[in-house]
Parts: C-alpha cells; structure tokens; sequence
C-alpha cells in the first residue's frame, strides 16, 4: 500500500488522504475541505510541488500525456483532473472518490504535485468557454497544499 496525504492552506482548509494499495490500479481519495460556498468546485492535481508564490506557483493541471482537459470519467482528460467536489450549506465537502488515472508510484505519480480547489465549478471539458479545454474554466484558487508521502 501506498499512502500519501495533502493539507489544503487558503481561503479554504482541508486534509485529503490518497491510498493505492500494491497491486491495484486505482488510487481512493478520502478527506475533507471547509470553508467553501455551497456548490461545485474544482478539484484538480496541478503540475508542480512549488507554492512559493501561493498556488499559482502549482502552473497548469498535471498533463504529462499532451491531452485536453475533461472530466475524471471523459475519455480524454488530464492525469490531474479529478471534476468536482461538492460542499454543502456548512460550507463543507466530503470527498470520497476513486481514480484509476491519478496514481501513487510511476510516471503518472501525483506525489509532490498541488492539489488545487477552485472558486467555481469545473465544467468538465463540456461548458463552451475558451478555457473549458485547458482548465474547466473552474475559476480563481481557493487553496491548495503538495501532496507528500505518508506514514504507511
Ligand atoms: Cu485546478
Ligand atoms: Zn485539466
């Protein structure tokens, strides 16, 4: 098993935790984020481990195969697209999702990448907008935290 954990700093907080376990291809991604409005936003693994000018430092979604952006389900996606989380009334999202595309080991290793969530909703590829291609035109940076090895 691989495990690997990410705290999320800004404008709005959280722990995600990322399990793989040895012979399995799809990676589970469990936590919490507060402090959101209520509704979509995006959620996305972004290229660099570098915050040191808060999360734009992170650059553009994680991409190392060249594709258009989409949704965790569209055929052509980024490696870094994981759609949306949704957060509640309270402001908060449980997260609970299983990628098989993200991963914890090899080439497509999202450890010491950003995790990003955004002001808006992701719309998957699919809204018309001229960034709907790069970015899900998903909106400003809310917060974001590298995603580092954990204790096994
Ligand atoms: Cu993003
Ligand atoms: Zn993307």
């Amino acid at each position: 098993m691989v495990k690997a954990v990410c705290v999320l700093q800004g404008d709005a907080k959280g722990t995600l935790f990322f399990e793989q376990p040895d012979n399995a291809n799809a990676v589970k991604v469990t936590g919490q984020v507060s402090g959101l409005q209520k509704g979509l936003h995006g959620f996305h693994i972004h290229e660099f481990g570098d915050n040191t000018n808060g999360c734009t430092s992170a650059g553009a979604h994680f991409n190392p195969l060249a594709k258009e952006h989409g949704g965790p389900d569209s055929d052509v996606r980024h490696v870094g697209d994981l759609g949306n989380i949704e957060a509640g009334a309270d402001g908060i999202a449980n997260v609970n999702i299983c990628d098989k595309i993200i991963q914890l080991q090899g080439p497509h290793s999202i450890i010491g990448r950003t995790l990003v969530v955004h002001a808006d909703p992701d719309d998957l590829g699919k809204g018309g907008h001229e960034l709907s291609k790069t970015t899900g035109n998903a909106g400003a940076r809310l917060a974001c935290g590298v995603v580092g090895i954990a204790k096994a």
